[in-house]
């Protein structure tokens, strides 16, 4: 299973435009002094952080990026124009190595962030530059540089859409291992997972989301009880929250409010994501009694807090959950 995905393109910026060493012309004026302009820059070729992309496939058909060189300078000390940048716009979590040497030459990480990958070459400079007092009349003005020329690849790791929140033991991971080919640890003792792990799910057609598994949190967390809080950096950028709780839980209420509370206590901005919650291991209550238990168990909930029922032994409401994570992920992608 593959959570990165990779392309190698090839980057060139413009040279920048030559100086020009021209001489003022005027019928009053027949020895004129040197008015040659500058040349303009060439372009260069920027990364661009897009909050809207989700994959770099858009480069992977278009691997070949080169930038226009700059125009020579004029007489009258008219500037070249200079070359038009070429910006690459990629998704948030971009990496960008040199594609030799491997070393890093940056992240993107935020909306309209930019990193250059060949820096357009500089306009040389017109003789209206090199005029001094024992030189009158230079007939020199300044080629421009050259542009750069590189390969780049770049890598972005897939970010989870759905980040499952809950409390130790309450079936996350298998969960992750009943929607996905993910084979994380499980077992009935708390904090079996000490760092998150994704997941692919596939949904039988086009549609595939990431899932992550997150360690359990408790109460405190935030202050340092269990594990902490630090793993939820991971789930800062998934689109949509699932709390797992189970449905033998006793006070599934207040787990939702204390689970919540740590989770504004790391960034009140995960308050805005889409939640929905996943009462889980329904397979412990029996049928004859699981209608009655749900609809028991989702008036302690606040209100307008979606709870599906499901159970990863069993496989049961997976589907309906797949679904329903789905259009909020859907809503969150735009
Ligand atoms: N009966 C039943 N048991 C389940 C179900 N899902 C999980 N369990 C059991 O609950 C226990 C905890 O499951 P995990 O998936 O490891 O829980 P977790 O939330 O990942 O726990 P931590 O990693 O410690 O936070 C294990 O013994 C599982 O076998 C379920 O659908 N039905
Ligand atoms: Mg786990």
């Amino acid at each position: 299973m593959k959570f990165v995905d990779y392309v190698t393109i090839s980057v060139r910026s413009g040279r920048g435009g030559p100086g020009s060493a021209h001489f003022r012309r005027a019928k009053y004026e027949p020895k004129g002094g040197p008015d040659g302009g500058d040349g303009g820059a060439g372009g260069s070729v920027i990364l661009e952080g897009d909050e809207s992309l989700y994959t770099l496939l858009d480069l992977r058909y278009n691997r070949h990026h080169f930038a226009e060189s700059g125009q020579p300078g004029q007489g009258s000390q008219k500037s070249g124009k200079s070359g038009n940048d070429i910006v690459l716009r990629v998704p948030l979590g971009t990496v960008v190595r040199d594609g030799e040497s491997d070393e890093l030459l940056g992240e993107i990480t935020d909306h309209g962030q930019q990193v250059t990958l060949a820096q357009g070459g500089k306009g040389g400079l017109g003789n209206v530059h090199f005029k001094s007092s024992t030189r009158q009349s230079p007939r020199y003005a300044q080629p421009g540089l050259p542009g750069e020329e590189r390969e780049v690849t770049l890598e972005l790791k897939l970010l989870a859409d759905v980040g499952l929140v809950g409390f130790p033991n309450a079936g996350k991971s298998t969960l992750v291992s009943a929607l996905s080919a993910a084979k994380p640890k499980i077992a009935d003792y708390p904090f079996t997972t000490l760092e998150p792990s994704l997941g692919m799910v596939y949904m039988g057609d086009w549609r595939s989301f990431v899932i992550a598994d997150i360690p359990g949190l408790i109460e405190g967390a935030s202050e340092g009880k269990g594990l902490g809080i630090r793993f939820l950096k991971h789930v800062e950028r998934n689109a949509v929250l699932l709390f797992c709780i189970p449905a033998d839980e006793e006070s599934p209420g207040e787990a939702y409010r204390t689970l919540l509370g740590e989770l504004e206590a790391f960034s009140p901005h995960l308050m805005d994501k889409p939640r929905l919650v996943a009462l889980t291991k329904m397979d412990i209550v029996g049928p004859e009694l699981a209608d009655a238990w749900v609809a028991e168990m989702r008036q302690r909930f606040p209100e307008g807090v979606d709870v599906l029922p499901i159970s990863s032994v069993a496989r049961r409401g997976l589907e309906p959950l797949k679904e329903a994570l789905w259009s909020r992920i859907e809503k969150a992608r735009g």
